[in-house]
């Protein structure tokens, strides 16, 4: 596949190949092969960019934020906030006292748990989906194990689409917050976000987005889509592992109690009484993570850079073909067969366990995941203990797919 006709094809303006170029970790041989790296679900790579923008403020800015009146400190403390005006104007937020950076989407969900969390109590309910992360599961099971809430679970059906007409039922009036995916890791489904957020908002019922798979392939506008809370984490969006993103509606965030305790989250300390921060710092306990803040905000200049809507033509594109190619293999099921899909290919191979596969494509320099992918619910639906998954990102190319559809085809020959 040579480029002219992968970017003719493509029609959005990006170059794939050249992308690639901007990867230096994807220039190396892995087992002898070229690499077709298809696991950005789990971690996209990053661009040089990204790489120089933590090594420049290592060697020349670094120092603690928000404390010293020396020169570094400064310059550290202005690359910080920098970043957080970066991340809210990439998702379009109304003020930068919105964005909460955290370690990762972990850890912005882990947050509202454990800091808006505080104010329910035995009997309310929180909705979420068959189809989520086990970090949009597990901080809600522990708040139900200390407060008596329930959780309720949106159902999903055999392509891995929300049941949107059980959702319907499942809102009521001990409903507090409605939390769901936009996009899942598992499958790939989009889900119908919108309808979902201006259901729960008729009623008055908050409402979190996991976008950990969603942001790094679509434009995210956090006002027209109308959440109280957007999670993301930097790494699957071309920055550093070790940050993130709680987005979260001024007018919630401001009444939150906070949840870890320490510097840069108090104005006043005594053993009489602690006043706290104003937002977002309250929620920032501790000296933050600043290189990755930073890297967060190279990256986010890149992705700007290519523009989020020609990454997602190009994405859809690629998966589409993909899929069609994958189609092609003999004993090859897909698991996920939503319309609506973002950057992930789910299937297994006829006889072969999940694991020998990814062990045989990585044999063939191709990087896949293979496993539950941190969403047991969903392998419960289908039956299955796990699945084979590609994941695309928008510095794979055609010849990424051919060379993991030569490598099924070999895994199929061996052991199918
Ligand atoms: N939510 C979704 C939808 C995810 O895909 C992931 C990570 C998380 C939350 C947690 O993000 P973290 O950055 O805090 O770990 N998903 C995956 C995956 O699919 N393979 O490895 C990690």
């Amino acid at each position: 596949m040579n480029s002219a006709a992968e970017k003719q094809a493509a029609g959005t303006g990006l170059d794939p190949e050249k992308l690639r170029a901007d990867f230096p970790i994807l220039a190396q041989q892995v087992n002898g092969h070229r690499l077709a790296y298809l696991d950005s679900a789990a971690s996209a790579q990053r661009p040089r960019v990204v790489i120089d923008a933590i090594s420049h403020y290592y060697e020349h800015d670094h120092a603690n934020v928000h404390r010293g009146v020396h020169t570094l400190s400064h310059r550290a403390t202005d690359a910080y906030e920098g970043a957080r005006e970066k991340v809210r104007q990439f998702i379009k937020a109304g003020s930068t006292r919105e964005i909460v950076f955290t370690r990762g989407t972990t850890e912005a969900i882990n947050l509202v748990a454990n800091s808006l969390g505080q104010t329910f109590s035995a009997g309310d309910e929180i909705i979420v989906s068959e189809l989520e992360h086990h970090a949009n599961i597990v901080p809600w099971q522990m708040l139900a194990e200390r407060t008596g809430i329930r959780l309720r679970v949106i159902p999903i059906n055999d392509a891995g689409e929300l049941q949107l007409d059980v959702y319907q039922d499942l809102l009521n009036e001990r409903t507090r917050l409605v939390s769901v995916t936009q996009v899942s890791n598992a499958l790939g489904t989009v889900t119908p976000i919108q309808e979902i957020l201006a259901a729960a908002r008729s009623r008055g019922i908050l409402t979190l987005v996991d976008g950990a798979q969603a942001i790094p392939h679509q434009p995210i506008d956090v006002q027209a889509l109308d959440c109280d809370f957007y999670a993301f984490s930097g790494h699957k969006m071309c920055g550093p592992t070790g940050i993130g993103v709680l987005y979260a509606r001024e007018s919630v965030l401001k009444d939150m109690p906070p949840w870890q305790g320490g510097g840069d989250m108090i104005l006043t300390v005594s053993f009489t009484g602690t006043t706290y921060n104003e937002l977002p710092y309250r929620f920032e306990a501790g000296t933050p993570n600043i290189a990755g803040a930073i890297g967060l905000g190279a990256a986010i200049d890149y992705l700007d850079g290519l523009g989020m809507a020609a990454i997602a033509e190009y994405e859809q594109q690629l998966l589409h073909w993909a899929t069609e190619r994958l189609r092609t293999i003999p004993g090859l099921q897909l698991v996920g067969t939503a319309p609506s899909k973002a950057g992930v290919i789910s299937f297994n191979l006829d006889g072969i366990h999940a694991h020998d596969l990814g062990t045989i494509l990585d044999h063939q320099g191709v990087a896949i995941r293979t496993g539950h992918h941190c969403a047991m619910p969903v392998m419960e639906h289908f039956g299955i203990a796990g699945t084979a998954r590609a994941s695309l990102a928008f510095y794979n190319t055609r010849e990424d797919i051919e060379q993991l559809v030569t490598a099924l085809e070999l895994a199929h020959k061996m052991l199918g």
